[in-house]
């Protein structure tokens, strides 16, 4: 029997995330703390424990098939898979920082500075785009520390909550890239793996876009239905339904997370009463 094989983070910022998404398409993994692979119960999917860094190279080789891993690895490495699908995970900035002190005005400034990565391949691609000839220093980690104990002018690296920055006295100036973690896929599956790739692609979809929408329920009196529809997007049309008290409906629809709080704004304001917004497990449209 076909099996489709993936390679995910073993430990690290995207191996809860990446179990969790399985584990929310339905898909059991035991024993999942220190294996290097394990099989599905219920699913024909054999999961690799990899370090990031080398799930590009497992999935252009093809020892795996798909794999879970950030834009900011997968674009630095620069291997040829297929990127099929941004997860909504593992979010993060590339950026180039200096110290809190010094001032920016532009990304020319670099020229002739020394600038410590872990990130040569993005940052030289960065600077030849805008026409800076910068000294890279590759450093493989703690690159915060650079300008501190004067190794470089300024550093590129990942930035989420900007406190490691923060604490280290440095300011971010420029962003490389925005990343966040995605679903690759080797470039020649056969038949029999696109299919069963399309099954787990089908329910990830159906997770994250139940994700970003929330199930609304509000009553209203009848004589405001009118202005309340008109506000109410919903995924066709809502659902209405009496309620005991006369006069009354009670209101269903599914609400996005972008427009959420404004739709919920107006609905209060046209009548609304009673909302309770439930969370969605699968939405699949
Ligand atoms: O062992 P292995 O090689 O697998 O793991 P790793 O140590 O290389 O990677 P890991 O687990 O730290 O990160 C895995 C992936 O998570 C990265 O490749 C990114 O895609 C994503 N990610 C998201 C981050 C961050 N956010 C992040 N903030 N990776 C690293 N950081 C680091 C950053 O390098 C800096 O040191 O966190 C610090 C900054 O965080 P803030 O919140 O202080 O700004
Ligand atoms: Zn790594």
């Amino acid at each position: 029997m076909t099996t489709l094989k993936i390679a995910i983070q073993k430990s690290g910022r995207l191996s809860e995330d990446s179990i969790a998404l399985l584990k929310e398409c339905g898909i059991d993994l035991r024993n999942v703390k220190d294996r290097l692979k394990t099989m599905s119960d219920n699913f024909p999917l054999e999961v690799f424990f990899l370090r990031d860094d080398d799930i590009p190279q497992y999935v252009e080789d093809a020892v795996a098939d798909i794999g879970i891993v950030g834009e900011n690895v997968l674009f630095e490495k620069d291997k040829s898979v297929e990127v099929l699908e941004q997860l909504g995970f593992g979010k993060c900035k590339l950026s180039i920082a200096i110290p809190r002190s010094e001032t920016f005005t532009d990304i020319k400034q670099f020229s002739g500075k020394r600038i410590a990565t872990s990130y040569p391949g993005l940052l030289t691609k960065y600077l030849l785009e805008h026409q800076v000839e910068a000294d890279i220093h590759e450093i493989s980690g703690s690159v915060e520390i650079a300008p501190g104990i004067g190794l470089a002018d300024a550093i590129a690296d990942l930035v989420s909550s900007g406190s490691t920055l923060f604490m280290n006295g440095l300011k971010e100036v420029a962003t490389i890239l925005q990343s966040q973690a995605v679903l690759v896929k080797n470039h020649q599956l056969n038949d029999e793996k696109i299919a069963l790739l399309n099954k787990l692609l089908f329910r990830i979809r159906a997770v994250k876009k139940s994700k970003r929408n929330k199930y609304v329920l509000l009553n209203a009196p009848n004589s405001n239905l009118d202005a309340i529809l008109k506000i109410l997007p919903g995924m066709k049309s809502p659902t209405i339904l009496p309620l005991a008290t006369p006069g009354w409906s009670s209101i269903h629809s599914v609400l996005s997370e972008d427009t959420f709080w404004d739709i919920i704004e107006q609905l209060k304001a046209a009548g609304a009463e009673g909302i309770l917004v439930i969370p969605i497990e699968k939405m699949i449209l």
